[in-house]
């Protein structure tokens, strides 16, 4: 639950990037990081292997400005989407608010989205969360792809819940901040 606090007036929103490895999880956070002014954004903290696979988390702070009065921190991260991380990947879901699910949206990669769905299904549920009460929205990366899947396969693959979904080219940015003021927008929603 997003933690508020009424004296110093200040929200804190926990968003988690999950998804399958390879996805685009990291480089949806380099690119926030890259197009906001440092006063409005934190350090990006990777934990990662010299691969740029992520080890741990991805870790970046943002100040989105007020909402009636309230000042707005995110707090953005992603797991680790490699299949033996699954430690990591339930911690980093403890205290989450919103959660952006990132699928590849390559043909290869199919049942990978739909198995890390459905890890994400059984993470939650060790916090009592399920996808009908935790706010969450779909985004489908890599768009560019020659062999991507067709937006109504992938929604019916994934998408059984009609949670908003975005298209994107994470690489090139596109898609990457329409998919983050909908789950902010759905996590403030629901404070109110
Ligand atoms: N073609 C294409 N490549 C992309 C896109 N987004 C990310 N990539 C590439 O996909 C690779 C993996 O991206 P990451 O962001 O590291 O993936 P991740 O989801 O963080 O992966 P893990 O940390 O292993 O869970 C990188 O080489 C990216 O440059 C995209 O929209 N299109
Ligand atoms: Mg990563």
């Amino acid at each position: 639950m997003a933690l508020v606090n009424y004296a110093a007036r200040e929200i804190n929103c926990k968003i988690v990037y999950y998804g399958t490895g390879l996805g685009g999880k990291t480089t949806n956070l380099k690119y926030i990081h890259s197009q906001l002014a440092p006063t409005t954004r934190g350090e990006l903290i990777s934990l990662a292997t010299e691969t740029e696979r992520t080890l741990f988390f991805d870790f970046l702070p943002l100040d989105l400005g007020s909402v009636q009065g309230f000042k707005t921190r995110f707090s953005l991260y992603t797991v680790p989407g490699q299949v033996e991380y699954n430690a990591s990947r339930k911690l980093i879901l403890n205290g989450v608010d919103g959660i952006i699910f990132v699928a590849d949206s390559d043909v290869m990669r199919s049942r990978e989205n739909q198995e890390s769905l459905q890890n994400m299904i059984d993470n939650l549920s060790e916090y009592s969360l399920t996808l009908d009460n935790i706010p969450w929205v779909l985004q489908y990366n890599k768009r560019d792809l020659a062999n991507a899947l067709p937006i109504e396969r992938l929604e019916k693959e994934l998408n059984t819940k009609g949670v908003p979904s975005f298209e994107a080219v994470a690489s090139e940015g596109l898609g990457v901040f329409a998919t983050l003021k909908a789950i902010s927008k759905l996590i403030l929603n629901r404070l109110q």
